[in-house]
């Protein structure tokens, strides 16, 4: 079994929330002994234009063999494996630089979509088979996630030998994220969710 070295990254808060479960996932796994030395972890700004050069630097200065991000989806009752990026942004929200990008491609001229090239199906499988459900999602949204995704699937394209070495990993809520929310809004608390990441990354340093 090979052993890789991996970027994971999460997001800080956004929207009015006061946590953001990326980011305290990220965390953890950065204390947790099993994957100490091969990993590097970013917290990142929910900002379009601040979020992708602070990946970029670092998978140029550190050259992880799998980049992992890691965003929140509220809404979500699993966490949800990203197969593609879309060429797109669509949102009604602004960032957390209180900027809104127009309704538009990301990259007029480049392709539509990237799709990731990591093995996401046997993940899920392999997750399934250890009691823990994920789901394949087809749409990352239209927001800062979608975006950084789009941009470090070309980023790792232009590379070459770093060909789809990458995927986007949304995660619900928390449970005390939905106080004051409709009943229903869906949540996993932090110990499953993490149970899950964890698994998922050892898969791709095992790759
Ligand atoms: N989720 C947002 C941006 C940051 C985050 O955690 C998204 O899905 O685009």
């Amino acid at each position: 079994m090979k052993t890789q070295s991996i970027l994971v990254t999460g997001f800080k808060p956004f929207l009015g929330e006061s946590l953001n479960p990326s980011a305290l996932l990220v965390e953890k796994i950065s204390q947790d002994s099993e994957f100490k030395d091969q990993l590097q972890t970013l917290i990142l700004p929910v900002a379009f234009k601040e979020a992708v050069p602070l990946v970029i630097k670092e998978i140029e200065s550190h050259r992880p063999d799998i980049v992992i991000m890691l965003g929140q989806a509220s809404g979500r009752a699993k966490i949800c494996l990203e197969r593609v990026a879309l060429n797109w942004i669509e949102t009604s929200s602004p960032d957390e630089s209180a900027w809104r990008p127009p309704l538009g491609p990301i990259d007029p001229g480049g392709p539509s979509a990237y799709f990731t090239e990591l093995p996401l199906q046997d993940w899920k499988s392999e997750l399934k088979k250890n009691g823990l459900e994920v789901e394949i999602s087809l749409s990352a949204g239209g927001y800062v996630c979608n975006y950084l995704y789009y941009a470090v699937l070309k980023f790792l394209n232009s590379w070459g030998t770093k060909k789809g070495q990458a995927y986007f990993i949304h995660v619900p809520y928390l449970p005390e994220q939905t106080e004051g929310k409709p009943p229903q809004t869906p949540s996993v608390p932090i110990a499953s969710q993490y149970e899950a990441i964890r698994h998922l990354v050892r898969l791709a340093k095992n790759s």
